[in-house]
């Protein structure tokens, strides 16, 4: 589009670019992430647009807090526990009509990802954009998500990282889905924005490092995901009884599976425990 005069080549982008008001806010839950959260700030203040990176901690007990603001965010303690609320809390907060969420944990983000996860927003080609990412292992979304989504919304398989919570949108966009408290929110975005019909586009991000989870916290992960995606497929128009039989069945298998595994672990803890007997009363006598 050329407007006014001297053959100014005004830009979708160019507009965007220049009105404050469609710069971005840049907002990252953090819990714990001294290590890392430095040099996600800093990136982010330096990259193009960004015009404020709000940091929602969590009551950190490390040093997250003093190093994010040194490195130049507005941090917020959050009142509310959970990455899904924090994220909402950030999104109240965000003064600029573009919002990035980035996770506090990672240590090899490409320079240009704000450029990345923006510019189909910017030239108003998507309102939502979602990345994808090659990582070392993602479990919840192998054995959890996608099985979920396979049997109940199978139109969210097309996102490779359908639990990404590095993601990008236009505000008003965010202000119409329903923010989970816990590790359901970044599903629930996803589920959400296909429902209210928001242009959505997936945007490769390269190669993640990831802090790998322990088996405790993947269950906690993993419950939080299911829920989410079970109270939205209850409203959703192909769920059946039948699905949810499926569900039950799937549930009971994994359950069995899981207890088979552990059954070897029990017997070695019994074993232990014949052992301590045996020597204490070999003490005592
Ligand atoms: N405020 C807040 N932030 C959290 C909470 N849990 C995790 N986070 C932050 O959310 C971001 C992503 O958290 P992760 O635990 O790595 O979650 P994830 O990336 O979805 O999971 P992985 O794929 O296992 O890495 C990080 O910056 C965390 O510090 C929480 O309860 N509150
Ligand atoms: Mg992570």
């Amino acid at each position: 589009m050329l407007l006014g005069g001297e053959g100014v080549n005004i830009t979708p982008e160019l507009i965007m670019m220049r009105s404050d008001t469609n710069m971005i806010s840049v907002i990252i839950p953090t819990l714990n992430e001294e290590k890392t959260i430095g040099p996600v700030v800093a990136l982010a203040r330096q990259s193009k647009g960004v015009g404020e990176v709000i940091v929602i901690d969590d009551k950190s007990t490390d040093r997250t807090v003093e190093v994010a603001k040194e490195a130049g965010a507005n941090v917020i303690t959050s009142t509310n526990i959970g990455k899904g609320s924090s994220m909402r809390g950030g999104l109240m907060l965000a003064r600029n009509n573009i919002v990035v969420y980035l996770d506090g944990d990672i240590d090899n983000y490409v320079p240009d990802i704000i450029e990345r996860l923006t510019n189909h927003i910017i030239k108003n080609e998507a309102d939502f954009v979602k990345s994808t990412f090659e990582r070392e292992a993602g479990r919840v979304t192998e054995l959890v998500a996608k099985p979920l989504l396979n049997l109940l919304m199978p139109e969210a398989l097309r996102f490779n990282q359908p639990l990404s919570g590095i993601i990008a949108g236009k505000k008003e966009f965010f202000q119409k889905v329903d923010f989970e408290n816990d590790y359901g929110v970044d599903i629930g975005i996803l589920l959400d924005m296909i429902k209210t019909g928001a242009r959505i586009k997936e945007v490769n991000i390269g190669m993640l490092r990831n802090k790998m989870k322990q088996w405790r916290e993947l269950g906690n992960m993993s419950r939080d995901v299911s829920r989410a995606i079970l109270k939205r497929a209850h409203k959703h128009p192909a769920f059946s009884l039948d699905s949810l039989e499926t569900i039950n069945i799937i549930h009971y298998q994994m359950e069995m599976a899981i207890k088979e595994s552990l059954a070897p672990l029990s017997r070695i803890r019994q074993a232990g425990r014949r052992f301590l007997r045996k020597i204490r009363t070999i003490i005592r006598d």
